[in-house]
């Protein structure tokens, strides 16, 4: 680290440049909630996002290169490839919720998908869609059309990134699934490498950057309860916060739940103990 040069930040992870070609990736243990970070971390949540982002990496390499190099000894630390990111956010959904659910309630569509009539909020789609988004100047995401993603990427490499975000999130879906955990929805992002090919980078696959749901609980017709998060907002929501910054601290019981569900989820999915990650963080990638 001692000459990495910081390039930017994220709400929860930081970005670093090693050298002209790589790139390194720092998750924090900070933890957001209705977009606000709260003033308290949950330990190991860092670690246990760069491990199931290495898991993903390592098993949908088939589908589509990746950005992954390393994983540091710290385990929250990920070597990746420097690359030219495209401007949009890739969305996937197999379930109606956030704003997908908004903007099928209000139009009956969802970023040009017409989907059928009387879904309910939380419902599986017969097929899951692609839904891109920007980044707006706000900073919140919006969603856009499949048409208004091709003049920002052109239309022949929309049609790869939509055929590689389908396939990337079935296969994780799947596998999440036979884990009792359902991926409702995920965001992937794509950049290209010197060679001008596609190449999965970011975060794979997370508690963060997707919507994971206990299985066991799923009861379409409503908000289905987050895998990792429900603690924070169930506390959140007794303090009577307003969801301004700044945010509530948590305490002791909810960081120690929250920390659980994380490893749980980690556990689940990957079939591997964490204790066996952080004593050495490669072997996510076998
Ligand atoms: C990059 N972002 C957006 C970290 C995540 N491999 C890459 N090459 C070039 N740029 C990026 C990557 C990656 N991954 C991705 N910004 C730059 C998300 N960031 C926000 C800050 O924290």
């Amino acid at each position: 680290m001692a000459d990495a040069v910081h390039v930017g930040s994220g709400k929860v992870r930081e970005l670093y440049a090693l050298d002209d070609a790589r790139l390194l990736l720092v998750a924090s243990d900070r933890i957001s909630t209705f977009d606000v970070v709260l003033p308290t971390e949950i330990p190991d949540k860092g670690r246990v996002l760069t491990g199931l982002s290495g898991f993903w990496f390592a098993r949908t390499q088939s589908v589509c290169p990746n950005h992954l190099l390393a994983l540091r000894p710290d385990g929250r630390s990920t070597e990746c490839r420097r690359l030219r990111m495209l401007p949009i956010e890739c969305v996937v959904r197999g379930y109606l919720s956030g704003s997908g659910w908004k903007d099928y309630r209000t139009t009956g569509e969802v970023c040009g998908h017409r989907l059928p009539a009387a879904l309910r909020e939380s419902d599986r789609l017969a097929e899951p869609i692609f839904t891109p988004a920007t980044k707006a100047a706000s900073g919140h995401d919006e969603n856009i059309t499949r048409t208004q993603a091709a003049a920002l990427v052109g239309a022949e490499q929309l049609a790869e990134v939509e055929r590689l975000s389908i396939a990337l999130y079935q296969l994780a879906a799947d596998h999440a699934r036979g884990c009792g955990i359902i991926i409702a929805d995920t965001k992937f992002e794509f950049g290209l490498d010197g060679g001008g090919r596609l190449v999965f980078a970011d975060e794979a696959l997370t508690p963060d950057s997707s919507r994971f749901w206990p299985a066991d609980e799923y009861k379409p017709g409503g908000p289905q309860p987050s895998f990792d998060k429900q603690f924070v907002r169930d506390f959140c929501e007794r303090t009577g916060w307003n969801k301004t910054y700044p945010g509530p601290q948590l305490p002791a019981d909810v960081v120690a739940g929250t920390r659980a569900r994380y490893i749980e989820a980690f556990e689940r999915l990957t079939s591997m103990k964490f204790s066996t990650y952080l004593a050495n963080p490669t072997t996510v990638l076998k």
